[in-house]
């Protein structure tokens, strides 16, 4: 027999698990994929050498009035051209050092240390 008590408890129960399963999705999901900002300000890459664990995406921002263009030196990664407030992501699986530079002022120069 369903009473008023039975019925809360049931709906109490549901929401819990609702709750747990939402909050571990969550966290999956951030743990799974780092971002990591780099700016592009004033003709240089800033942080110039970051670390990240395996499986970061690394975003660029170009925040000068100047088009840059992210440009590995192995050829593993390019970006188009970037306008003011561009951006551009690029994923990095392996662990290993990856140096870049702007093609277009290749002056600039920056590197991903992925462990
Ligand atoms: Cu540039």
């Amino acid at each position: 027999m369903l009473n008023t008590r039975t019925v809360l408890f049931a709906l109490g129960s549901l929401a819990l698990t609702l709750a747990l399963v939402l909050h571990s999705r969550t966290a999956t999901g951030q743990a799974a994929q780092p971002t990591t900002e780099i700016k592009v300000d004033n003709f240089t890459f800033s942080p110039e050498t970051l670390t990240v664990p395996a499986n970061s995406t690394v975003t660029w921002t170009n925040k000068d009035d100047v088009p840059h263009v992210i440009a590995s030196t192995d050829g593993l990664f390019r970006s188009k051209g970037l306008d003011t407030d561009d951006h551009y992501s690029f994923k990095f699986t392996k662990p290993g050092t990856y140096n870049y530079f702007c093609s277009i002022h290749p002056k600039m120069t920056g590197k991903i240390v992925v462990q």
